[in-house]
């Protein structure tokens, strides 16, 4: 076990702040309790070494000492190992935190994030029929399972901060307005003090940056 550094970019602009992916990661690592620290790559230009961690220059990953990984889902299995907090020790619960942790990135995400692209970016109004209809199925599948139980694989685990980050993009848009059971899960969610801890996190690590480039 190394020294956790989580990286992000050093600054986005306004849009997505609140919701960039590191969000998973510090939310994962604060309701473990494990001690990090957060490390910034450029925005801008990205270099080198950040394609040497992210293959996509994207964000987050995180290095355990000399370990380094990128994929949000992939961080959060790894620190799972870590903490039974985070994915459960059985296997029977550790297999149901990792199914839902593949639906909500392979399952809902693949429908979500289109999506809400075509929200973020004002254009909801050319969106293809089929696309809301594709979201529309996924959350109606959720809709009873969610009504169902608090959370996904019995205990809070890592696929709930995953299905959770997944469905708060849709509620920012209203998406979630039909399916009560999936917005009060994001609700119940998001209540979490290590949630609120995460989030407020990442919008002062970006405000801080708006000061540097005044
Ligand atoms: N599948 C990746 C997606 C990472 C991702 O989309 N990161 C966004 C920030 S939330 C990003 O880096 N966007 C900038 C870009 O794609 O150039 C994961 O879950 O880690």
């Amino acid at each position: 076990m190394g020294e956790l550094v989580l990286t992000t970019f050093d600054w986005v602009p306004e849009t997505p702040r609140g919701f960039v992916r590191d969000l998973r990661v510090r939310w994962a690592l604060e309701e473990a309790g494990l001690p990090y620290r957060v490390a910034s790559t450029p925005f801008d230009e990205r270099q080198a070494a950040h394609f040497a961690h992210q293959p996509f220059g994207q964000a987050p990953w995180l290095t355990d000492g000399d370990l380094s990984i990128f994929e949000s889902g992939a961080i959060l299995l790894h620190l799972g190992a870590r903490s039974a907090t985070l994915l459960p020790a059985d296997p029977r619960g550790r297999s149901a935190a990792t199914e839902w942790l593949f639906a909500a990135l392979n399952s809902v995400e693949m429908a979500s994030l289109p999506w809400s692209i075509f929200q973020f970016s004002g254009q909801a109004a050319d969106m293809p029929a089929w696309l809301d209809g594709f979201l529309k199925a996924r959350l109606g599948h959720m809709e009873p399972v969610l009504a169902g139980r608090e959370w996904l694989a019995g205990s809070f685990s890592v696929a709930d901060i995953l299905m959770a980050d997944v469905l708060r993009l849709v509620d920012r848009f209203d998406g979630l307005a039909a399916h009560p059971a999936c917005r009060g899960y994001v609700a119940r969610a998001t209540a979490r003090p290590a949630f609120a801890k995460a989030h407020a996190d990442q919008l002062a690590h970006f405000a801080a940056a708006d000061a540097g480039r005044a």
